[in-house]
Parts: C-alpha cells; structure tokens; sequence
C-alpha cells in the first residue's frame, strides 16, 4: 500500500468547537493509526486476519472503555473524545473500530452498566487494557432486525443457569475471552449473561468468506447446555431494552467512525485528482471531478456537524435513541456514497490494495448492515415522527 499521508479535512473549522483534551486525544488516536494501522491493515485484510497485534495500541489510545470511569481501568472520557477516537479508527479500518466498538459499547458498557460491582471489579479493568476480549452476542440465525424473537435460552437449575442456543455473526468471537449473550428465561423475558470461553458446552466456530470487513473475526457463539454460574447474570436491567440500551452507544460511535472512512477516501481522491494526467492537466481540473469532490466535503461537513452536536447531546444526556439512529443511518450512506465516488475517481486503481479506498467501501457494506440496518433505522425515524409503527 503506499505511504499514508492522510490530512484530515475541516472545511467548517469544527477544530475551533473541541477542547484541548478532544484534540488532545483525537491527534493520538490518528497518530497511532499512522504508526500502526495503515502499514499493515491492507495485507491483514487481503489475508482475512485480525491484527491482534494492534490490541496493546487499542487500549493504550483509550478505544476500550472511552467514557468508562478510570476507577474501572476505562479512560473517563466524554462522548465527543468517544467518538472522535472512533472516527480516527475507522479511518484506519472498519473492522478495527468494529473490534473496539464491541469491546468499549456491547461488553464494557453492559457491565458497567447492568453488573454487579463485582461484575465490574471482575471484567472490566482486563477489558480496558486489552488482556481479554470480548463479544457481544445478540443476533441469532432466524433474528436479526427482530432481536425480540430470539430462541437463545437459559433455565434456572438451582445453582447455575442452564443455557442453550446460537449466535450468528458475531465480531469478535472467534477469539474473545468473555462473551455478553442476551438470552430469554424461562417466562420468556431477556436477559444479558456472561459467558467465558472454556465454560464446557461453549464454541465460538469463526465464519469464512466474507467480502467485507476482511480485518476483523466475526463467528458464531454456540450454546450446548452450558452451565452458567448464577452470578454471571447481569442484574440491572432485563428486557429487550438492555441490549438495545448498548446499541445506543455503539451506533453512536458509529456514526463518528463512518466519517473516518469518508474522511479518507475524500483525502485520497483529492490527493489522486491533482497529480493523475489525463488530456493533458490533472483530472481534478475536469468539472465532473470536481463535482464528485464538491459534493464529498459538502457531505462529510454535514456528517461532522451532526456527529458533533449529537455529542453535545450525548454529554448532557439528552440524545434519544432516534437521534442517534438518524445520525448512524445517515452517516454510514454518506461514507458508503463517497467510497463509490472516490473509488471511480481512481479509475483501475481504486480497485487495488494500492489506496484503501475499495476495502473502505466493501467494509461499509457491513456497517451499513450491523447495529440496525439502513431499513430498520429509517422505520426508528418514522416511527418517532408519525407515531406509527411500521416494522410489524
Ligand atoms: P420495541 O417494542 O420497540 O422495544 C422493546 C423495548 O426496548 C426499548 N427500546 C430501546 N431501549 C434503548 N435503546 C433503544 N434504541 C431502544 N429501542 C427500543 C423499548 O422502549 C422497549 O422497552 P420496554 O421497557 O417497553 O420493553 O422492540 P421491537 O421488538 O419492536 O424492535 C424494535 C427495533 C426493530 C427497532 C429493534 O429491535 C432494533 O433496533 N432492531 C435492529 C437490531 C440490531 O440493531 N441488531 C444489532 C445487533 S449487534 C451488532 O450488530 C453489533 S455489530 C458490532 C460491530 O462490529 O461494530
Ligand atoms: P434481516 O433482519 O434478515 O434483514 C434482511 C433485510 O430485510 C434487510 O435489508 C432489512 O433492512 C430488511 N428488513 C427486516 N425487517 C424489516 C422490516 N420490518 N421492514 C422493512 N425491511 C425489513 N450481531 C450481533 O449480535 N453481534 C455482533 O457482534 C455482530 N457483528 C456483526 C458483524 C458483521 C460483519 C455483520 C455483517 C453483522 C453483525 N451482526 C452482529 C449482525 C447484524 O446486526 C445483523 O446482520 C443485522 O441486525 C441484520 O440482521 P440480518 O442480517 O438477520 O438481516
């Protein structure tokens, strides 16, 4: 791949609006991504690898755990440095910002959230510094975008749960130490447990072939009459409710780090349009040119600024759980309409490893697809403004 030599465009001066600690922390996070993510993040994909060389960087950048308090090893940031490091990770590689989105939104999250204190003591701080993984199991091979269907069960033997089922295309299972599986009890409500790898019964098969989000382990989580001790039960909040409750976050994140993937395919195509000749003058001479990149920035600058005030939101407290569905959807179809734009910009070469334009395009097809589909996140808005429901 050639030398990265990404420049983050700021049309609207969205740099004067953060703090020193969010520039701070943001200039880490890109820097890091520099240094260690994009020398090998190509050849990790082309070999359908995840990098867990990267793992000791991720948690050193506070991506696992941003805004978990430092008393559980997270770093005790706010939402905006929370989305900013995501944005900068997802411009390196969706499926590294997927494996710190799992890890920091859908384990870390749950268990701060609905745990024990020592649920917490227990699993957090090794989460935060990387020692063990995790994955966050939810959809299931008949439910996907209706998670309340699920089939996954757990029964209460006296003292342990006893817990049956399947999950599908979970990131991260492959590999993860700890896994939150969301599960109905016997009367049918849900609830998130917590499972280890070893426990006996539990296998986590990795799923192959995929043309998307090639850098990050995605498989399945089996449940054959594992034992489950009682105390792995997160506590606080039961109900289709609590999984959803981490989307929130995770989708949140997501909505900053698809602007990282638009970020650098812009920066890429701008950079291709001055120096490739065609007709005699560089192609970014030409007005079609310009149009694709006239409208790229116009886009991304949106994006920024409804990602930034969503944080606002976020940090009072205030961002409901359709806010947030409007800024992934919309921030996710803005990413996946410049990666099309960009890669055409490049002509034969936007389909090699050469730039990383086309992995960033293929990986959106996946972001377009998890935490809520494109679908699913518009019926979220119609729902919220009309009042009716339209999903059943
Ligand atoms: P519905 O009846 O609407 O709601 C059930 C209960 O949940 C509450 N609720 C929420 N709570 C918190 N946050 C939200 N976003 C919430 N949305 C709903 C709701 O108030 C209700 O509470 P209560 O107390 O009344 O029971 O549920 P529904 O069955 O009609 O479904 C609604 C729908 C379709 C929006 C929901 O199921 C949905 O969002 N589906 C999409 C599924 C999804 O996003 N799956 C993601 C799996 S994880 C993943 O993809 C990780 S990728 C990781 C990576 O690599 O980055
Ligand atoms: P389906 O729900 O079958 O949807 C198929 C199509 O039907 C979609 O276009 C959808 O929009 C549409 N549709 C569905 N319902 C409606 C409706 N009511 N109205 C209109 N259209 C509708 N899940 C986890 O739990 N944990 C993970 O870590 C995780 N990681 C993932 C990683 C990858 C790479 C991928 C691809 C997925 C991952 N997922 C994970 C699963 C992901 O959340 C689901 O794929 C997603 O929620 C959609 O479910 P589905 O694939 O079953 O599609």
């Amino acid at each position: 791949m050639k030398p990265d030599l990404f420049e983050a465009p700021d049309y609207y001066n969205i740099d004067d609006l953060l703090s020193e600690e969010h520039k701070l922390v943001r200039d880490a996070a890109r820097d890091w991504v520099k240094r260690d993510v994009s020398p090998i993040i190509e050849d990790a994909a082309q070999k359908a690898e995840f990098p867990k060389s990267i793992i000791g960087g991720l948690a050193e950048i506070g991506a696992f755990g941003p805004y978990i308090p430092e008393e559980y090893g997270g770093a005790g940031l706010d939402q905006i440095s929370y989305g900013l490091i995501m944005q900068e990770i997802e411009r390196g590689d969706s499926g590294v910002r997927s494996t710190a989105s799992v890890q920091s939104s859908l384990v870390m999250y749950p268990i701060w959230k609905y745990g024990t204190e020592e649920q917490r003591q227990k699993y957090l701080p090794k989460l935060a510094s990387g020692e063990w993984m995790g994955s966050f199991g939810l959809t299931e091979p008949d439910h996907g975008s209706n998670p309340g269907g699920m089939t996954t069960n757990f029964k209460d033997m006296g003292d342990h749960y006893l817990l049956n089922g399947a999950k599908l295309w979970i990131s991260n299972s492959p590999f993860c130490n700890v896994a939150v599986v969301w599960a109905k009890n016997e009367e049918g409500r849900i609830h998130g447990l917590i499972v280890e790898r070893g426990m006996e019964g539990f296998s986590t098969p990795e799923t192959h072939n995929k043309w998307s989000l090639r850098a990050s382990a995605t498989g399945e989580l089996i449940f054959q009459d594992v034992k489950v001790p009682k105390e792995n039960l997160l506590p606080n909040k039961s109900g289709l409710g609590a999984p959803l409750g981490c989307l929130d976050s995770a989708r949140y994140g997501i909505a900053w780090g698809a602007i990282g993937a638009a970020m650098d395919c812009y920066d890429t195509a701008l950079r291709y349009s001055k120096e490739r000749i065609q007709f005699g003058k560089p192609i970014g001479a030409f007005q079609l040119q310009q149009k694709k990149l006239a409208e790229m920035i116009t886009e991304i600058t949106k994006a920024q600024l409804l990602a930034f005030r969503l944080g606002q939101l976020k940090n009072e407290d205030r961002a409901t759980s359709a806010q947030i569905s409007m800024a992934k959807r919309n921030n996710v179809d803005m990413a996946i309409k410049i990666a099309r734009e960009a890669r055409q910009m490049l002509g034969g070469m936007g389909i090699t490893g050469e730039y990383p334009i086309m992995r960033h395009m293929m990986n959106l097809e996946s972001v377009i697809t998890y935490e809520g589909t494109h679908d699913i996140h518009l019926l979220i808005t119609g729902l919220d403004i009309t009042g009716f429901n339209a999903f059943k």
